[in-house]
């Protein structure tokens, strides 16, 4: 199905003066950089709207793993060099229970596939630098305040910029703005229907300079909670621990993170946590989230913007990558074929994954740690299904491929 009221004819550079685009973008985190510099590649003009400033963008501590899809497209964007040479690739990860560990071995699991350790300040960092290279439009402290008239053929975004108001006229808006952005609220209310889930527990992160004292991530289920251990480099660890929703990071001094890590990640025979100096703390809330569909006229919605995962699947920014390699096809299919059909499924399409993405993250999430509404009889549940993914290369296969990625479609 297409829509002949749309031009498919190029704009001209200088109608890309401020004021006016094919498709503005709101939000230059991961999904909306790649989705601007997919849509670059593919011919189609855009502008990213970014609230903060550049710095913040770039410094903003979040994810870490990134499935072997997620690693293609951003080769695809242009933006796998760097990733390419610094990035951390993984066969598998460890879980630890009961002081044992056991390992689940990707490859012989999953197809092949593997997973690569590459921090999503890096990944900002290489989509911006190449954006401003290209001589691309991205506008920091750009803040976009309302979407007008996505029930007709030019929606507009009003946003504030270097001490003025300024409207961007669009063929289409894309809402790459978070959780916390204006896009999935500029939907008429009757137009959406949201699902969610609070955790009664939240993640202390930590960033410390010290080697990893594993090869591949740990994931811990301990009677006092949760713990994970990550990394960034050969010489910079990331590492999480379970703690309250309401707890804050002034409780934790660093001797007290560290105790706590080691207690939850012993294990029987020799291993040993190295310490370090720790540059970074945050406690992150645990929620999933989803709001459908994620489409309504001419704006669309991806990443964060339309759905929250609690990070132990670390499906975060993959599902973000993901939506928007979907909505640069679409967009790609419109204007170089006016075939709509890609527009018209990519909420659907882009849902399937993001449920599938739900079920497994709430899977681990659940299964890794402690509830403190759980009885007795749960905690046990979980324990032994624990035991079964450790022990059995069907239950393994599961966790194995959902955690490296299922193909795209
Ligand atoms: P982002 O990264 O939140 O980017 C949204 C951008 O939109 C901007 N913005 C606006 N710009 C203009 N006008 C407005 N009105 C705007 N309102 C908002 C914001 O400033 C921001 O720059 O969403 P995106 O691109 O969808 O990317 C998603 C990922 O960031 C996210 O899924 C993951 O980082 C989630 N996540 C984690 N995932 C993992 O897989 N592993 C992790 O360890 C992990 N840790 C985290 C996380 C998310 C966190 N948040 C959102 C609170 C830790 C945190 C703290
Ligand atoms: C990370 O490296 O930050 C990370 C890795 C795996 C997760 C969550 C976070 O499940």
């Amino acid at each position: 199905m297409t829509d002949p009221s749309l031009s498919t004819e190029p704009i001209s550079i200088s109608a890309l003066a401020p004021g006016r685009t094919r498709v503005g973008i709101i939000g230059a985190g991961p999904a909306g950089l790649l989705l601007a510099q997919l849509l670059h590649r593919a011919g189609v003009d855009a502008v990213v709207l970014e609230a903060r400033d550049r710095t913040y963008v770039e410094h903003r501590q979040r994810a870490g793993l990134l499935e072997q899809n997620t690693v293609d497209v951003l080769r695809a964007a242009g933006a796998g060099a760097r990733l390419d040479r610094e990035g951390l690739i993984h066969d598998g990860v460890e879980l630890r229970f009961d002081r044992r560990s056991h390992r689940v071995d990707f490859p012989s699991l999953a197809d092949g596939r593997r997973v690569t350790i590459y921090a999503q300040t890096e990944i900002v960092k290489d989509l911006i630098a190449l954006r401003l290279e290209e001589g691309q439009p991205l506008l920091f402290e750009a803040v976009a305040q309302e979407i007008v008239g996505i029930d007709t053929d030019q929606p507009v975004i009003r946003y504030f910029h270097a001490g003025a108001e300024h409207t961007l006229d669009c063929d289409f808006v894309v809402a790459c703005d978070g959780f916390h952005g204006i896009g999935r609220q500029s939907l008429p209310e009757h137009a959406l229907t949201t699902y969610s889930r609070e955790y009664p527990f939240a993640w202390l992160g930590i960033l410390a300079e010290v080697p990893p004292s594993c090869e591949e991530l740990i994931y811990a289920r301990h009677e006092r909670g949760f713990a994970l251990h990550s990394m960034r480099s050969e010489h910079v660890s990331r590492l999480y621990l379970q703690v309250a929703p309401d707890d804050e990071v002034e409780n934790w001094p660093d001797d007290r993170i560290w105790d706590e890590l080691e207690l939850r990640f012993a294990v029987e025979g020799d291993w040993k946590l190295e310490r370090g100096p720790i540059t970074e703390k945050s406690i992150t809330p645990m929620r999933s989230f989803v709001a459908e569909p994620m489409r309504h006229g001419r704006l669309f919605l991806a990443g964060d913007a339309a759905h929250i995962v609690p990070p132990t699947g670390a499906k975060g920014l993959n599902l973000a990558a993901a939506d928007v390699t979907l909505l640069a096809r679409a967009l790609d299919d419109w204007y170089s074929r006016t075939d709509a059909t890609g527009l018209d499924r990519y909420s659907d399409r882009a849902l399937r994954r993001v449920w599938r993405a739900q079920h497994f993250s709430n899977w681990m999430t659940t299964m890794l740690h402690p509830d403190p509404r759980d009885d007795a009889f749960t905690a046990r549940l979980y324990l032994s299904q624990l035991d079964y993914v450790a022990t059995s290369s069907a239950a393994a296969a599961t966790l194995a491929e959902n955690y490296t990625g299922l193909p795209l479609e």
